[in-house]
């Protein structure tokens, strides 16, 4: 099908100018549509269903999210249009076009005035992400979890992606680990690492709370003028989880000054100054949500999402490539590589880390 014919199954009248591809992604394809007359640009996707297996309920949990959240900010008078994703609705009222050929395909508002970056620009810029990460989870605070969709069964379960990652290292369908020996032995002596959160989650020890499950700084529009963090994106994932995750998340991918794949690994290192402003922004809206104990493990949850991202690229590499998308050879495992120089210069700067961490608490 033609994507002008796709984007006129969704509730638009006018006539599509332009169509580009969008963001960073490494899972759904996404696109950015202009039109003629007055409609506003439209972010349209398709969801990647090998990866998400129940489009409707994502979306079902989307719309429910964004429905909750847009209520909240019209009441305290916060900023209710570009504060949250606006979805587009096809002809016939569903949330999801699908185009029978295999196509499951999304629409939302692009929000305007904003961008997003791959990389803090500054220290400021990362506190404000924090800020915001830290409001998005106090803001969903009281949705009702229990409705949720788990959209991808035990998706931070680090000790199940340590199963899973020596399976596929013990299948080696591609006979490539004798290339990356190194770096599968860096996964199997931090096996003890996959059990500091998930143990504890179920001892009762960490609480569930609605998270986001992919905080990277891309997941935020900054206002194109002011930088400040506009509108928290990429809902999929949204599940009940660990703040940790979320916490070690955007550190993993924005307190450093290198891409998720440079394979320049002298260039990959954590930021203390960056580490600490998100910190900073973090706990500003967090506030008293946050129990002792988790406020205690932010450093742990950074290292064991790293190391899990890190596994996964690994696993990834080791499979053939069939999750996350590529642009070369070889490119989930120099992604695999800056994860774990990541977790091993987080070793180093462990007490460092932890005292930044306590001065705020
Ligand atoms: C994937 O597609 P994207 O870039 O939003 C992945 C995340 C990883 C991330 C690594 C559903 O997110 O879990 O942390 O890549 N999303 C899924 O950059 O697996
Ligand atoms: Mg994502």
């Amino acid at each position: 099908m033609r994507i002008e014919d796709i984007v006129r199954q969704f509730q638009v009248e006018d006539e599509i100018v332009s169509c580009e591809a969008f963001g960073s992604g490494h899972i759904n394809d996404t696109l950015r549509v202009r039109f003629s007359g007055d409609t506003p640009d439209m972010v349209l996707q398709k969801i990647n269903v090998s990866i998400f297996p129940d489009p409707y309920g994502l979306m079902e949990n989307a719309v429910h999210v964004t429905d909750f959240l847009r209520d909240k900010l019209k009441k305290e008078d916060r900023d209710y249009e570009r504060g949250t994703l606006a979805f587009v609705p096809t002809k016939d009222g569903r949330w999801i076009f699908d185009d029978g050929e295999g196509g499951f395909w999304r629409m939302s508002k692009l929000v305007p005035r904003t961008m997003s970056y791959d990389l803090a620009e500054n220290a400021e810029m990362f506190r404000s992400s924090g800020q915001a990460f830290g409001q998005f989870m106090a803001d969903l605070n009281d949705f009702p979890a229990e409705t949720l969709h788990e959209v991808i069964p035990n998706f931070h379960n680090t000790v199940k992606r340590f199963e899973t990652f020596r399976k596929s290292l013990e299948k080696d369908v591609m006979g490539r680990a004798d290339s990356c020996r190194e770096e599968i032995d860096f996964v199997l002596s931090h096996e003890a690492l996959c059990h500091e959160i998930v143990d504890r989650i179920e001892k009762g020890i960490l609480p569930l709370r609605v998270t986001h499950n992919d905080t990277k700084i891309n997941n935020i529009l900054m206002d194109s003028e002011t930088g400040e963090s506009v509108c928290i994106v990429d809902l999929d994932t949204v599940m009940p989880g660990s703040c940790l995750y979320d916490f070690g998340d955007s550190i993993r991918f924005g307190a450093t000054h290198a891409l998720e794949d440079e394979t320049d690994l002298s260039k990959v290192d954590v930021d203390p100054e960056l580490f600490k402003a998100y910190t900073e922004g973090y706990l500003s809206t967090t506030g008293d949500s946050l129990t002792a104990e988790e406020k205690s493990l932010l450093v742990t949850g950074a290292m064991v999402i790293t190391f899990e991202t890190g596994m996964r690229f690994l696993t990834d590499h080791l499979d053939g490539d069939v999750y996350f998308k590529i642009a070369h050879e070889g490119h989930n495992l120099d992604r695999a590589r800056t994860q774990f120089k990541l977790v091993r210069d987080m070793e180093e700067k462990r007490d460092l880390l932890e005292g930044i961490v306590n001065e705020l608490c």
